[in-house]
């Protein structure tokens, strides 16, 4: 009898993913020369994308790249040419410490300051870093992280403004969360956009505070509702009459923060044999709440959501059990194979009887997905994520997915063995109908040449493989959200 060996052979090797996640220091602005391929003239507009830049400072390695400090890219393109910039964002705590050349705040994913538990203990303020995404709306251009305001930049230069308060919409010390949606058309306002977002204010109870913003960037609808009980919610979903948002069944424990031990972020404890509360809340009359739970596991992102009649679609990211750090251990040193892998899912709630329904759509591990910008909140065919290589088990993005939700087809444009993704955006081509008609953007880490690149795939078919490859002269360290606008 033969027996097969043990794979032993990886797609990608955790040796060369590391050193994706090193600091861009310098600022830069050059035009992109090296192209393979060409970039289809019709393709015009800006890229922005955010993500930790800095990820050490004064010798000492932040804990969690999420506490890196907010650097934001933009890839303009113009006539079949592109250019490329890159600037920090110069937050209050960003500029205090670049000044002393070493840590003076504590990180929520664990950053400590030196100096030990004592001189981190009772220290309960939060640096800004503005890291988590980049959105242009009402003409501004604002860097967004999840638990402050956010920070507007000069669209052409990048050149940090200064904190934001939506003309007056956010109230002192609001956050604004870093996961807007664009209602393409929306009911309240005659089918004019309208872009959603929210703030979390936690605590023994939690505040959901909902924003809706008119294009010319005014607050026009705010309205909150209290949940019990603490959450982390790091996304939503809107579709045209509703908000939905997944109160993780989590708990805090600030004692180790409050102690100088553990960042805040380290505290929360996910409870995966508990439910998930999905709060629903109108988005117009006097915005009635309705809870429904759900087992759903721990979400960060979800795809999309749309209404069937009486019944509210969510599709999401999933994973079983959420990851922790051991003290001590360095977040480089991951074991894939000892994590859930994030999964698609989609979530039927019937808000006649309050029941669910729910069901895996695919095994791949997955993260940061992407829908057409007209099909937000609407029934839509098409998602594009950010994909592993292999079909099943949990690994580092390494590609893009596109799924065929009504056919179950998918596709998979992989960068394996060198290349490391990120979140895929989806630009329409102008005029078209299809819905998968247009550009995916992806910036890949191709860990051969040490080098990031911008790489354009044909959405209708990611099997052609690369339109474009914009290679760049430096890394860009892994990043989180970012946004395309034809400006
Ligand atoms: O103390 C409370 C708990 C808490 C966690 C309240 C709070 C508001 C201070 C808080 C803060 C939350 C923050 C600041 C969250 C920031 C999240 C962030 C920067 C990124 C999240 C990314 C999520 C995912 C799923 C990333 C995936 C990345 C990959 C697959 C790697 O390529
Ligand atoms: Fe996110």
């Amino acid at each position: 009898m033969q027996t097969q060996p043990l794979s032993t052979t990886r797609p990608y090797s955790r040796r060369d993913w590391q050193t994706g996640y090193r600091s861009l220091e310098q600022e830069l602005d050059y035009a992109i020369e090296d192209v393979a391929g060409e970039i289809p003239p019709e393709l015009e507009g800006t890229l922005f994308r955010n993500g930790p830049g800095r990820l050490e400072l004064g010798g000492q390695r932040y804990r969690h790249p999420f506490d890196g400090d907010g650097m934001v890219c933009a890839i303009a393109l113009r006539n079949g040419r592109a250019h490329f910039r890159n600037r920090f964002v110069r937050t209050e705590g960003f500029v205090a410490e670049q000044q002393a050349q070493k840590i003076l705040y504590r990180g929520v994913f664990g950053t400590q300051k030196p100096g030990g538990v004592l001189s981190n203990a009772f220290d309960l303020r939060r640096k800004n870093i503005a890291n988590t995404n980049v959105i242009y709306w009402g003409g501004k251009l604002l860097a967004l992280w999840e638990a402050a305001e956010p920070y507007r930049l000069d669209p052409r230069t990048l050149e940090t403004l200064g904190p934001d308060d939506l003309k007056g919409g956010l109230k002192p010390g609001e956050a604004f969360a870093a996961h807007p949606w664009v209602d393409p058309a929306s009911e309240l306002d005659g089918g004019e956009p309208c872009l959603v977002n929210f703030s979390i204010s936690p605590g023994l109870s939690t505040r959901i505070t909902v924003y809706e913003l008119n294009p010319a960037g005014d607050v026009v609808r705010r309205y909150s509702h209290s949940v019990p009980g603490f959450a982390f919610i790091h996304d939503f979903v809107i579709t045209p009459h509703y908000c939905i948002f997944f109160q993780n069944a989590v708990s805090f424990n600030p004692l180790p923060f409050v102690l100088g031990q553990k960042g805040a972020g380290e505290c929360v404890q996910f409870h995966p044999e508990k439910p998930t509360q999905a709060v629903i809340i109108s988005r117009r009359g006097d915005h009635e709440k309705r809870v429904i739970s759900v087992n759903s596991g721990f979400v960060f992102h979800h795809v999309n959501a749309f209404e069937a009649g009486k019944t509210l679609v969510v599709d999401s990211i999933s994973y079983d059990s959420l990851p922790t750090l051991e003290p001590g251990q360095d977040y480089r040193e991951v074991d894939f194979d000892a994590l859930a892998p994030g999964q698609l899912w989609r979530f039927r709630f019937d808000l006649a009887s309050g029941s669910v329904a729910q069901q895996k759509l695919d095994e791949r591990c997955v993260e940061f997905p992407v829908v057409h910008p007209d099909r937000v909140g609407r029934d839509y065919r098409y998602l594009f994520v950010g994909a592993a290589h292999e079909p099943t088990g949990n690994a580092p993005l390494q590609g893009v997915l596109k799924v065929d939700l009504q056919t179950g087809d998918r596709q998979l444009w992989s960068a394996a063995p060198y290349g490391y993704g990120s979140e895929p955006i989806f630009v329409p081509r102008p005029g078209a109908t299809a819905e998968d008609d247009g550009w995916v953007l992806v910036l890949i880490y191709n860990a051969e040449r040490q080098k990031s690149e911008l790489v354009i795939l044909d959405g209708r078919d990611l099997g052609r493989g690369a339109i474009a490859t914009l290679r760049l002269g430096h890394h860009v360290p892994y990043g989180l959200h970012g946004s395309f606008t034809p400006e």
